[in-house]
């Protein structure tokens, strides 16, 4: 974008007078922050309108999470006028950085919500049409605190600083039919820019509001109190993100929200393809749909009936259907597979599970073969069974994750259509993960290698050369980063981390299968090892937390409360007070990310093998030159192959052996068999913590007892994780360990989102 820095002050100056009646003197940070955006906003439009007017196919992006982070550092960057915006506001004695208290569109839970924001970015960066559409939760995933140790939970108010980047699209608005109400869906268009090429692809946000105002004719027909009930219904729908992450709620409102957003998006596409004069019947020549996960896979059948509403045979309809969807799986944990009672289902959506039902019978004309295939089987809808059947690919997140979905999860379904199976691996944008978020690294790779690699992280390589060189200046930026993340805890968490220990950091969501438990652990063993003298030659280190729990998943909320037990413990004791810090931030989120990730040592990716389908946060780290602590799953598979598995730190069971201990598998035996993993263990009931509400002994408890004891074998990879940490914190410091964060980040081009958005384009989309 060209920029001339006095239009651009009269332009903001402007809106600061026309919106806020006042001046660059006189406004405060958010009427600063909406008049530059708006501003901004205004240059752009023409490219907007220029790159969705360009011909040919475009693929909609489906998903029921978008988690944007904050926009407009990203926004200035991929404008290219970050750093003119900054010497602008400089110039008339405001700091851009003021803006870092804009709160975070944070309208996803954790990986899957965050890909897809990649995704549209690196799509629009190379060029791709991708577009989004999604919801717009008026409160995105929950603000987390600590009382006392314990997790609380408090509404995500992310308007608060207004929406200057979204603009209101009510000419598009669409109604959304239910079975006991009719909703008017609105949708909000928010411009994702390509990385400084002009391109702006679109995220379309639909928000639900009643028909009342709209629809004078629909409001006759329907009367009286129905109609009030149905329009405060109707404003409920988008009021707010699930809060669960690798977990299916079975909530009525969750279905609803999820239909909202299939049937607004497809009518809108539909009734575009038809006033361009399209033949419906050829819809997939022009448009396709990428499902991210089964949230919106009611978008199948809504396509169908809507197809069958204008005129297309069933047949015909299923062809379009079959040619347009694809679907990505990103998980196998069974409790996260969608399945929906078929009675609330054909309740609430009658015509729509008309379709599904004539899903069934097609496959069922297939032949039997035993049970195997269904779509509804005693009364539950299997979604993920239904994406399968009728899209043409279907793909996991990683290698190891696509060849369990074949081998495993997906096992019978992958022998019928072996065709449709394919793998991507997750990608994370490097613009976001080291150009924004790593200023001082990024200039000294530019400084190196030229900047060709802001669009081609292959080229990262080339940097392969230089290791030795670039050492030290690294060792600066990595030390002065570290020391902003020590001033930004202090100032939000009040806790001191000395900015010379090693920072060890787990961020990411809280749940079993992660194991933030066995990092706990070893912690403490740690600890008393410092206290008992039998580890001595170890740097002094900080163990970082960062993660929210699903407010209704009760474990994952006594993980958070002994881990802040454990700082307690910890961070009190005078005795280890120069060797050892335990901290858990509060309300990790993509801004927090930020500044963690650029100043992490040690990278902790420990899920149980096989549990993790990829993994993000692994390549932000990695991105950022860190070298990872972690077992064999998801993309540390990869991350291994890349960089070297001697560049890394690898530990525990793999798969294989998963499936093997588990056979006859005695966790109270591992237990007594290792004294060090005792004394932690015992810290859960021996009341070193104090446990008034018991949630320490439940966790002890989820460890020995129940249907199936430590189900994510910590207390199994315990030993051989302690020992790998161990050895990773004494090679801490020394050339060679600084040399392996260098390879790490020079291997780091496969993880790129562009190679990612590319593959989907050339194997899934054909754009
Ligand atoms: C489903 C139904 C009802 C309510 C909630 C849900 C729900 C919501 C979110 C189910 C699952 C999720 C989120 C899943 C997720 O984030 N998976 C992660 O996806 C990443 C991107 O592919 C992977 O890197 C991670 O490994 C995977 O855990």
């Amino acid at each position: 974008m060209k920029f001339e820095r006095e239009e651009f002050l009269r332009d903001v100056g402007r809106i600061l007078a026309a919106d806020s009646a006042t001046d660059f003197e006189h406004a405060d940070s958010k009427e600063l922050y909406l008049a530059v955006s708006k501003a901004v906003m205004a240059e752009a439009y023409p490219d907007l309108v220029a790159s969705r007017e360009r011909a040919g196919k475009r693929c909609g992006y489906f998903s029921a999470e978008f988690l944007m982070g904050r926009a407009i550092f990203n926004n200035l960057l991929n404008l290219g006028i970050l750093g003119e915006v900054k010497e602008a506001l400089s110039s008339v004695h405001r700091d851009l950085n003021l803006f870092e208290e804009v709160e975070d569109a944070a309208l996803g839970n954790g990986g899957l919500g965050r890909l897809a924001a990649c995704y549209l970015e690196s799509a629009a960066s190379m060029g791709i049409p991708l577009d989004g559409y999604g919801i717009r939760y008026r409160y995105g995933l929950f603000r987390q605190t600590f009382e006392n140790g314990y997790q609380k939970e408090e509404g995500d108010d992310w308007l608060k600083w207004g929406d200057p980047w979204s603009v209101r699209c009510e000419k598009d608005a669409k109604i959304v039919r239910f079975a006991d109400m009719d909703v008017l869906a609105v949708p909000y268009d928010m411009p994702i820019f390509g990385y400084k090429n002009g391109v702006v692809n679109t995220l379309r946000l639909w928000s639900s509001e009643p028909v009342r105002a709209f629809d004078f004719d629909m409001f006759d027909k329907m009367k009286g109190e129905n109609q009030a009930v149905a329009n405060f219904n109707a404003t409920k729908i988008c009021d707010v993100l699930y809060p669960n992450d690798n977990t299916m709620v079975g909530k009525l409102l969750r279905l609803r929200q999820q239909y909202f957003l299939v049937s607004a998006s497809l009518q809108d596409v539909v009734t575009k393809y038809k006033a361009a004069g399209g033949d419906l019947k050829k819809l997939y020549e022009a448009r396709c749909f990428q499902l991210n996960d089964t949230h919106p896979v009611l978008a199948i059948p809504e396509l169908l009936r809507i197809l069958r509403a204008e005129g297309l045979s069933f047949e015909e309809a299923f062809t379009v259907a079959s040619k347009c969807f694809n679907f990505t799986n990103h998980t196998i944990m069974a409790e996260a597979l969608e399945r929906w009672d078929a009675l609330a289902l054909s309740d609430l959506l009658p015509t729509v599970y008309e379709q599904i039902l004539a899903c069934q019978n097609r496959l069922q004309s297939e032949g039997d073969e035993g049970g195997k295939y269904f779509i509804v089987r005693e009364g539950t809808v299997h979604m993920a069974n239904l994406a399968i059947y009728v899209s043409s690919k279907v793909n996991g997140v990683a290698e190891i994750h696509t060849g369990i979905l074949k081998r495993d999860t997906f096992r019978d379904w992958y022998a019928r259509y072996p065709e449709k199976f394919v793998n991507v691996t997750n990608g994370i944008t490097p613009r976001r993960w080291l150009l924004l978020n790593n200023p001082g690294l990024a200039a000294l790779i530019d400084g190196k290698i030229g900047t060709a690699w802001h669009t081609d992280l292959a080229r990262l390589s080339a940097l392969k050369p230089h290791l030795s060189e670039i050492l030290p200046a690294f060792k600066a930026i990595k030390a002065h980063n570290k020391a902003l993340l020590s001033d930004y805890i202090f100032k939000k968490e009040g806790v001191e981390v000395p900015p010379d220990f090693v920072f060890d950091v787990q961020v990411k969501r809280l749940h079993e299968y992660k194991r933030q438990l066995l990092n706990a652990l070893s912690v403490l063993a740690i600890y008393f090892g410092i206290k008992d003298g039998s580890i001595r030659d170890l740097p002094p280190v900080l163990f970082l937390f960062g993660a929210k729990a699903a407010p209704g998943y009760y474990l994952a909320k006594a993980i958070i409360k002994f881990i802040n037990e454990i700082a307690a413990l910890v961070n009190g004791d005078e005795e280890v007070k120069d060797r050892l810090r335990v901290v858990f931030v509060q309300n990790y989120d993509v801004s927090y990310a930020e500044k963690i990730v650029c100043a992490a040592d040690i990278s902790e990716q420990i899920s149980m093998a096989g549990m993790e389908a990829s993994g993000t946060g692994n390549m932000k780290f990695m991105l950022n030159g860190t070298v990872t602590l972690g077992t064999l799953d998801g993309a540390n598979v990869e991350i291994c192959e890349e960089a070297g598995r001697e560049n890394n730190y690898i530990f525990g069971a793999t798969v294989e052996e998963v499936a093997a201990v588990k056979r006859g598998y005695d966790p109270a035996k591992i237990v007594a068999e290792n004294p060090v993993l005792k004394r932690a263990v015992d810290t859960m009931t021996d009341g070193t913590f104090p446990d008034e509400k018991g949630m320490l002994k439940k966790l002890h408890a989820s460890l020995f007892e129940g249907y199936e004891p430590d189900r994510y074998l910590v207390l199994y990879d315990f030993a051989s994780y302690l020992d790998t940490k161990l050895s990773l914190l004494r090679a801490y410091g020394t050339d060679e360990y600084f040399l392996q964060c260098l390879e790490n980040l020079s291997s780091a081009g496969k993880f790129s989102a562009d190679r990612a958005v590319r593959e989907y384009a050339d194997k899934i989309w054909h754009l």
